[in-house]
């Protein structure tokens, strides 16, 4: 052996002499060839575990359940989860007997909500009753990605050896999450595991002809991947198990929200199962987080005052409003018409949107004095209702109204935000009367949305003018608006 790797490197010398470049690579293997470096086991590097749901199964005891019905109690002690804080709406979940050999029936069922920290409510009826010393179990599962950098190589026929933590009890292979006091007794199900299935990949180095079918032992939850035909030099390997069941949560020294932590080993071995590399990574399921918020339904409803001279429906305003008053002040020329505004604003995140109607308790009545009918006037001591420029305007049928010497109070409408006011001015100052309640008449829509809204706004134009035989008097009536939300 010796004599040979001395002839060979006495043949590569006289190449040295050639070729410089190609004597460096020759000569390298050469002396490697005569003194071998020995091989030490290192920590492969750049290493990681991500689960691809990291939140921990759910087991708690079934206390009631009867078929027939949807409501399920489970027990408060004595189980891995002994509350229904991991419990959350849409999860799916099935019952298992005491001796756990599979969801009764065979069925699944969905959590419409939970009621109390120990009941909650399934979308359908059970049908067999819950067997009282069983479990309620809802599975979570995912994938385990685990990728890591090779320091060493494996050579032809070594292998990549993982271990993944299984329960110390139970079938570690059915699909059923299982359960233990801690990480060295509970663990991941392998969930009938299809060695196929297991996907194995690398890049960079030097790591042809892909790697066999890995061998799975879920009894002791190990996965072995062999590379049979070439060595795999200074790669980073990828290795995803798809659809592990992730463990219940310790039934000791758990804390709800906290992670339970559990310890992958992986490593590499030559072909005698010798460790060539290893490390351990650490994955930590925890319990979901429901992130869930109630939003009040809302509805905010502001009328706002509009300045005088401002443009408004078509015309210009002469009297300044407030948020609650429409101040005409004394009306000294009849036949004229005096305009003032509000702006009406609604946000809402009601599901149908909302309506605001408008209604006056009656006409303008001297004093407030009594305007009995719909169609009391000047002769009752009252400021009647517009009926507009063609005397057919009421409170339900708009009309233009341009043309002073019809007298009468009326209102126009116009959009400032969104489209939501129930008839336009039209640049007519198109008008309808305020429903009368005192008649009665019915309350008006002057805004509304099918949909929710914010800040939709629109104004609302009052126009009143008076004849010259009006009698003198303080006039008022009282117009309210009513703001509706539909949920
Ligand atoms: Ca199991
Ligand atoms: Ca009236
Ligand atoms: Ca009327």
């Amino acid at each position: 052996m010796k004599n040979l790797n001395i002839k060979r490197y006495l043949a590569t010398f006289s190449v040295f002499l050639l070729s410089l470049s190609f004597s460096l690579a020759i000569s390298f293997f050469i002396i490697k060839s005569i003194y071998p470096t020995e091989t030490s086991a290192a920590t492969l590097t750049s290493a990681s575990a991500t689960l691809s749901n990291p939140r921990l199964s759910y087991r708690a005891g079934a206390n009631s359940g009867v078929a027939g019905t949807s409501t399920v109690e489970i027990d408060a002690t004595g189980n891995p989860d002994n509350n229904t804080n991991h419990l959350f709406p849409g999860d799916s979940v099935c019952f298992l007997n005491q001796g756990i050999t599979g969801c009764i029936g065979s069925v699944n069922y969905t959590v419409a909500n939970i009621s109390s920290t120990t009941i909650f409510n399934l979308s359908s009826p059970l049908t067999t009753s819950v067997d009282t010393s069983g479990y309620v179990t809802a599975t979570q599962s995912g994938s385990l990605t685990m990728t890591f950098t090779l320091v060493n190589t494996i050579p032809a026929g070594g292998n990549i050896f993982i271990t993944i933590p299984v329960a110390s009890t139970g079938n570690v292979n059915d699909g059923i999450p299982d359960t233990g006091s801690s990480n060295t007794t509970d663990g991941f199900d392998f969930n009938k595991l299809e060695p196929t299935s297991v996907n194995v990949s690398s890049t960079g180095g030097t790591c042809a002809d892909g790697w066999n079918t890995p061998v799975v032992a879920s009894a002791s939850g190990t996965i072995t991947v062999t590379k049979a035909t070439s060595s795999c030099a200074g790669a980073t390997v990828t290795v995803v198990v798809p659809n592990l069941v992730n463990p219940t949560p310790f039934t000791s020294g758990h804390t709800q929200g906290g992670a339970d932590y559990y310890k992958i080993a992986i490593a590499t071995r030559d072909g005698g199962n010798n460790t060539l590399d290893s490390v351990n990574v650490g994955v930590a399921p925890v319990e979901g987080v429901l992130v869930s918020a109630t939003v009040d339904q809302t509805l905010a409803f502001t009328v706002g005052a509009v300045a005088s001279g401002q443009t408004k429906c078509g015309t210009t305003t002469t009297i300044a409003s407030t948020a609650y008053s429409i101040p005409w002040g004394t009306i000294v020329t009849a036949n004229a018409f005096k305009d003032a505004a509000q702006t009406l604003e609604v946000s809402t995140n009601a599901s149908g949107g909302y309506t605001v109607n408008i209604e006056e308790n009656d006409q303008m009545g001297m004093n407030g004095g009594a305007c009995v009918g719909a169609t009391a006037g000047e002769a009752n001591n009252c400021i009647k209702d517009t009926t507009c420029d063609s005397g057919t305007c009421t409170q339900t049928t708009a009309s233009a109204w341009t043309t002073a010497t019809n007298n009468g109070l009326g209102y126009s409408l116009e959009n400032i935000t969104g489209t939501d006011a129930a008839f336009l001015h039209g640049g007519n100052f198109t008008a309808k009367q305020i429903p009368d309640r005192e008649v009665p008449e019915d309350k008006q829509t002057v805004m509304s949305n099918v949909d929710p809204v914010s800040a939709n706004k629109i104004n609302v134009c009052y126009r009143i003018s008076i004849s010259g035989t009006q009698p003198a008097g303080y006039y008022y009536n009282k117009v309210k608006y009513t703001a509706t939300a539909t949920f």
